[in-house]
């Protein structure tokens, strides 16, 4: 049997050095957003980015993030994007249309432009659903997107570069 180990996998490390990232956040649901978008600073700071390497645009609602995605990839000058917001299940079904082609068109984005498009929309029933992902309670999302982002610029910085290697010496037999 082949023997490869998961620390032989190509992966993208985090170091945000010399990275340029992306942050477009909806409005809607601003008192989640901005927590979301709290957390994915921190990562990039945590991984050393500074104020420089980072662009934030705001859009009105979730169903908007699609296509600021797209515009900000085509520029060239991001590594990897991240779209935040927040889509509560109402009355009426507009949730599931706003939910499912935000989703969509951020896949599109970023399969069209080539720039790793990170998805931090939550997608919740409830309010309470949504402040329990947004750091008030335990973990935030927008955090680990930040760090997913970082990840994501790296790997496919490697990728272009049609590397095989992980960046170490193979090991002696
Ligand atoms: N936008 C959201 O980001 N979250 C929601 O929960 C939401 N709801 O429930 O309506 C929402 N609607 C606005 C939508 O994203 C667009 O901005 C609007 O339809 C204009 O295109």
């Amino acid at each position: 049997m082949v023997n490869l180990r998961k620390s032989d996998a190509v992966r993208g490390d985090l170091n945000a050095a010399g990275l340029h990232f992306g942050i477009i956040v909806s409005e809607f649901n601003s008192f989640i957003t901005d927590r979301l978008l709290a957390g994915a600073l921190d990562a990039f700071t945590q991984a050393g980015a500074g104020k420089n390497q980072i662009e934030i645009v705001r859009v009105p609602g979730s169903f908007e993030l699609p296509i600021a995605a797209k515009k900000l990839a085509a520029t060239g000058r991001f590594d990897s994007l991240i779209c935040i917001g927040c889509v509560l299940r109402g009355e009426t079904s507009h949730y599931d249309y706003v939910a499912s082609e935000t989703a969509r068109g951020v896949q599109l984005a970023q399969l069209d432009t080539g720039v790793p498009i990170m998805f931090c929309v939550l997608t919740c029933d409830t309010l309470e659903q949504a402040i329990e992902r947004a750091g008030l309670k335990s973990g935030n999302k927008g955090y680990e997107s930040g760090l997913g982002a970082i990840e994501m610029a790296r790997l496919s910085r490697k990728l272009a570069k049609g590397s095989r290697s992980n960046g170490r010496r193979p090991r002696r037999r």
